[in-house]
């Protein structure tokens, strides 16, 4: 387990603490995941994604990149390494497939974040990465660090869904179990930090705090990619990482649920009104 988290009198990291590190088993019972998440600062769920759904946010995934790349909008997925072109961003997904829609409300996610952070939310992102062969890895880094430290709890929190096996080989996300009791966001001595790799079945939904320590890992297969997609929500006192009224198509937004509505902004208490008011 981790110690309780602190900066070193020296200013050194205090990852030296880290005695053990594990990851929470998949779990299909989100009492036990909501556990998790509290204890290991993120929880793994299975069994959300029926066979047909996954194969279909599959398809449309890697769909969406192809289009992407015949377009010319790829782009590339480590944004401070733009020679990186083995793995691959694809944005704002509520535009490439209802499946994305269904994943960004889907209740076992919306129950375990709003545990953890309580409600109203904002859906802030959801993108994926795809890490493909010889594709390197991302900075450390906890999801919340552009938020006012030092923190006290979650700002946001980040749900992964896996649409192929995440595994060490693959580039699973990297992450240090327990730093969300740091209270920081990992700074230049921490970058070689021990972490674990988040290896889990296609299929299997992660929800982690926005404090936890991870980074992408190397993709060191020959041919293998591992598709990511990952939903970033927040308190609704920040502003969104997409701009949703600027790029979600209109369709969406016309056809979306209540509960989306307010995901986006679209519904809105005691910020974000128009004139006063909700805007729907
Ligand atoms: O792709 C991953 O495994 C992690 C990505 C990530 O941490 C990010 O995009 O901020």
């Amino acid at each position: 387990m981790l110690r309780r988290g602190h900066l070193a009198t020296d200013g050194t990291s205090d990852l030296t603490t880290v005695t053990h590190m594990t990851l929470p088993a998949v779990t299909n019972d989100l009492e036990r995941a909501a556990h998790d998440l509290a204890e290991h600062g993120l929880c793994l769920v299975g069994g959300v994604l029926g066979a047909d759904e996954l194969a279909e946010v599959r398809r449309r995934l890697y769909a969406a990149a192809d289009d992407d790349l015949a377009s010319g909008a790829r782009q590339p997925f480590v944004m401070d390494d733009p020679a990186d072109r083995s793995n691959v961003r694809v944005w704002n997904l509520l535009n490439r497939g209802w499946c994305f829609v269904r994943l960004a409300e889907h209740p076992a996610a919306l129950h375990l974040l709003r545990g953890l952070l309580g409600w109203p939310l904002q859906l802030s992102n959801i993108s994926a990465n795809i890490t493909g062969p010889g594709g390197g890895r991302m900075v450390m880094h906890a999801d919340q660090l552009y938020m006012p430290q030092p923190w006290s709890g979650p700002q946001g929190a980040n749900v992964v869904w896996m649409a192929d096996d995440f595994t060490a080989e693959n580039g699973a996300t990297r992450v240090v179990p327990g730093s969300h009791r740091h209270q920081r966001t990992p700074g230049p001595v921490d970058q070689t930090a021990p972490t674990v790799p988040l290896e889990a079945p296609a299929g299997t939904m992660c929800v982690m705090d926005g404090r936890v320590w991870h980074h992408t890992g190397d993709n060191v297969t020959a041919s293998s990619t591992r598709g990511g997609i990952f939903a970033w929500y927040t308190i609704p006192i920040y502003r969104t990482q997409e701009n949703w009224f600027l790029s979600l198509d209109p369709l969406v937004v016309q056809q979306a649920s209540d509960t989306m509505l307010e995901l986006l902004g679209y519904r809105a208490q005691g910020l974000g009104l128009v004139n006063g008011r909700s805007p729907r």
